[in-house]
């Protein structure tokens, strides 16, 4: 039986979508942001961040969304959602996941929470600074995509799941992730997982999933 301290529309819901994906036994609870529940000692003993996801694990805090996606999908290999160790995929599966992870994420955290970097004073900059990467990130994306339907191998991984968060926290900005083709079509798709669509409706979030 899994934790998952998480919070609608956030990074936990990535981890929220892996476990119904698998199909796994877990219990979620839903720290409300508004009454700074993510920053109470009692979570910041689980995740001294005070950001979600957290999932226990084993008893165990872990934190990272891209971290607990790959660790679920290897403690759960029958699913198939992460290129084994050894396989040919595995070199492209570690390097999207990291690129998500390190590359493309922070930017998406620039754009959500500019004070951040940019203390008082320069928080428009950031953002349209943070706005140039997330759209030159979402340029690559949309030209690996060309001719493919996952983006490592043939088959949905985590990879595809990390994009796939990522790409939804566009939703509101200028210009949105299903505005380039090859990933308008790779979202449609994707949208229609029933995992997806089923964490949309426990976590009452009812933008973006119909397109
Ligand atoms: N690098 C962390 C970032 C997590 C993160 O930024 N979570 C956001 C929600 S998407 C959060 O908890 N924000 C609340 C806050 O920073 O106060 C991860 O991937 O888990």
């Amino acid at each position: 039986m899994y934790t998952l301290y998480g919070s609608p529309s956030t990074a936990g819901t990535a981890i929220h979508w892996m476990l119904l994906e698998l199909g796994v036994p877990f219990e979620v609870k839903l720290l409300d942001f508004e009454k700074g529940e993510h920053k109470t000692a009692e979570y910041l003993a689980l995740n001294p961040d005070g950001v979600v996801p957290t999932l226990i694990v084993d008893g165990a805090p872990v934190t990272q969304m891209a971290a607990l996606a790959t660790l679920l999908a290897e403690r759960h290999p029958e699913a198939g959602f992460a290129s084994a160790a050894g396989s040919p995929e595995r070199t492209a599966y570690l390097s999207w996941s990291f690129w998500l992870a390190n590359s493309f994420q922070p930017h998406f955290r620039a754009w959500f929470y500019p004070h951040e970097p940019a203390g008082g004073e320069a928080q428009d900059a950031v953002k349209s600074a943070a706005r140039t990467r997330i759209e030159a990130g979402l340029s690559r994306l949309d030209a690996h995509l060309a001719g493919r339907d996952y983006i490592v191998g043939g088959t949905f991984t985590t990879v595809d799941l990390l994009a796939t968060i990522l790409c939804r926290w566009s939703r509101n900005m200028p210009k949105p992730a299903t505005e380039w083709p090859n990933l308008k079509r790779y979202l449609d798709r994707i949208r229609q997982r029933p995992a997806l669509r089923e964490v949309h409706a426990r976590e009452g979030l009812t933008d973006w999933i119909n397109g």
